[in-house]
C-alpha cells in the first residue's frame, strides 16, 4: 500500500499537531509506511469524547498508509497515570479491568478497520509482563532512568509540589511501565512514533529516550523513533469539551445514547464548529471551509453543526443509530414527540428533567399541580398566568384551560407526559 505524502500537512492544517519530539518527522512520513501507536487505560468500560481524537488520527494514519496500533493498558490499568490527575488515583480490582479492557476494545474495534489491505493492531500490554520479575524489571528497564529525570517530569512535579496529596511509588513508576511499551513495540513490530493527548508528552518522550538507552547498551546504533501530541481540545466559552451537565459524553450507546450524543454535537457554539469539524471529521478542505462560510453567512441554518453531529454519530453509532437521532431531532423540532417511540422518546429526553409518579395517580392529576410539583413553574398561581399566557405545552401541544387535567388518553405509550414551558425547558413525567 502506498503512502499518502500529504498527511503531514493534512495534520498540520486540521490544528492536530500540538508537539513533535523531532522535525525530521514529517520526512518519516512521507516516504515509508511508518507504525505507530497510541495507548488507552481502562479506567472505565468505555471510552469517551476526550479519547476520540487519538483514536481517530490513528484511523487518519491508517487511511493515509501507515500502520496503526490501538494499546489497550491491561497492565498500566492496575498502576495508573498521574499525568494531569492532582490526586492519586484508586486501585481498580482485576476483574473490572478485565471488563473494561472488553469494553474499550469493543470500541476501538468500530474507529478503526482490522481486516482489508492495512489492516490496524489491538495489543493488550498486559502480555509485556508474561513471564516478567520485578527484578527483571528493576535490572532492565529500571536502570535506564535516573531519579532525577523522573522527578522533573511534569506529571511528577505537579504532585511533588502538593504536600497534601504526594504521589505513591506506584504511580510514580508509571511512566516506565508506558516507556516500557514503545520499546517492546519498537522491538516486536517496528513502531517508530507514539501519539497521545498533551498531557502525555513526560510519557512518551520518556519512551524514546528509553529505546535509545537500550540501543545504546547493547551496542547497537539509535534508532530513529518519534512522539507527536495533540492539542487539548478547548472551547471558546471556556467550559470543558466533552461534558454536559450529566457527565462525560461517552463513545458507548448505553452510557451516551446517540441522540444525545448528536445534540451535544447540534448544539456547538458557532466560534467552536469550525474547529470541531476539522478535528473530527474526515470531511476535506474545501468542505469544511464552505461550512465555515455558512457558519459566517448564515450561523442560523447552523450548517456545519448539523453535519459535524451527522459525521460524528455516523462514525461512532452507524447509519441506523443517525437515521433515529434525526427523526427524534426534527420531532422535537417541529413538535411532535407524540410521533415517537417509547425508547426514541426516552433517548431524545435523556437530558431533561423526569419525575415519576404512581401510574394510579394520572388519572384527573391537574396541569397546574404537575407544573408546580416538577419546578417546571414556581407555584401553582405562577403555572396558572403561564398556562393562560400560551406558554405551556402538553406532549408539544399547547394547552391554555387552566382546569386540564391527564387521562388516559393524554398519556403517550400508556405512561408518559411531556411537559413544556416555552421553547425548550422540558420534563418527563413517567406514570407507573
Ligand atoms: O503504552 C501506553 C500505555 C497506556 C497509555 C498510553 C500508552 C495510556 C495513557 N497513559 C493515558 O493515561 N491516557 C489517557 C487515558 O487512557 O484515558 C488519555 C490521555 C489523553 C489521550 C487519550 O488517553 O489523557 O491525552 O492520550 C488517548
Amino acid at each position: 500500500m502506498s503512502v499518502n505524502p500529504n498527511l503531514y500537512a493534512e495534520l498540520e492544517w486540521r490544528g492536530l499537531v500540538k508537539q513533535v519530539t523531532d522535525p525530521d518527522l514529517s520526512k518519516a512520513m512521507a516516504g515509508q509506511s511508518l507504525t505507530l501507536y497510541a495507548g488507552f487505560d481502562p479506567t472505565a468500560d468505555s471510552l469517551h469524547v476526550g479519547h476520540l481524537l487519538p483514536l481517530m488520527t490513528l484511523r487518519r494514519f491508517q487511511q493515509a498508509g501507515h500502520r496503526s496500533i490501538a494499546v489497550a493498558g491491561g497492565a498500566t490499568g492496575q498502576v495508573g497515570d498521574p499525568s494531569g490527575k492532582a490526586s492519586e488515583r484508586q486501585l481498580l480490582t482485576r476483574e473490572i479491568i478485565a471488563r473494561n479492557v472488553k469494553g474499550i476494545e469493543a470500541i476501538m474495534g468500530r474507529l478503526l478497520s482490522f481486516d482489508g489491505a492495512n489492516p490496524a493492531a489491538l495489543v493488550n500490554n498486559a502480555a509485556f509482563y508474561d513471564g516478567m520479575s520485578y527484578l527483571d524489571f528493576l535490572r532492565d528497564v529500571g536502570k535506564h532512568f535516573t531519579v532525577n529525570m523522573m522527578l522533573a517530569k511534569e506529571s511528577v512535579r505537579a504532585r511533588l509540589e502538593d504536600r497534601d496529596q504526594g504521589i505513591s511509588y506506584t504511580e510514580f513508576s508509571y511512566m516506565l511501565l508506558q516507556a516500557y511499551d514503545f520499546y517492546r513495540l519498537h522491538e516486536d513490530e517496528g513502531c517508530r512514533l507514539q501519539i497521545g493527548g498533551s498531557d502525555q508528552w513526560g510519557n512518551i518522550t520518556a519512551g524514546c529516550e528509553l529505546i535509545r538507552r537500550m540501543a545504546a547498551a547493547h551496542s547497537r546504533p539509535a534508532p530513529q523513533v518519534f512522539g507527536l501530541t495533540l492539542p487539548l481540545v478547548l472551547k471558546s466559552d471556556g467550559t470543558k469539551f466533552g461534558k454536559t451537565e450529566g457527565g462525560a459524553v461517552w463513545l458507548s450507546a448505553d452510557r451516551t445514547p446517540p441522540y444525545a450524543f448528536y445534540q451535544y454535537f447540534l448544539n456547538t457554539a458557532d466560534s467552536d464548529v469550525g474547529t470541531l469539524l476539522r478535528y473530527f471529521t474526515f470531511l476535506p478542505k474545501e468542505e469544511i471551509e464552505s461550512l465555515e462560510r455558512s457558519t459566517k453567512a448564515s450561523p442560523e441554518g447552523r450548517a456545519g453543526q448539523k453535519r459535524l453531529a451527522e459525521e460524528m454519530t455516523l462514525l461512532v453509532h452507524g447509519a441506523d443509530a443517525l437515521k433515529d437521532a434525526q427523526a427524534a431531532t426534527q420531532a422535537l423540532f417541529s413538535g411532535g414527540v407524540a410521533s415517537l417511540s417509547a425508547s426514541a422518546l426516552m433517548d431524545s429526553l435523556a437530558e431533561a428533567p423526569r419525575t415519576t409518579r404512581p401510574a394510579a395517580q394520572a388519572e384527573g392529576a391537574t396541569l397546574v399541580d404537575l407544573l408546580a410539583e416538577t419546578g417546571l413553574c414556581p407555584s401553582k398561581g405562577q403555572a396558572r398566568k403561564d398556562i393562560q399566557a400560551g406558554g405551556i405545552y402538553v406532549n408539544d401541544q399547547r394547552v391554555q384551560d387552566v382546569a386540564w387535567k391527564a387521562s388516559g388518553t393524554s398519556l403517550l405509550h400508556g405512561k408518559f407526559l411531556v411537559l413544556r414551558k416555552g421553547k425548550k425547558t422540558y420534563h418527563l413525567v413517567i406514570f407507573g
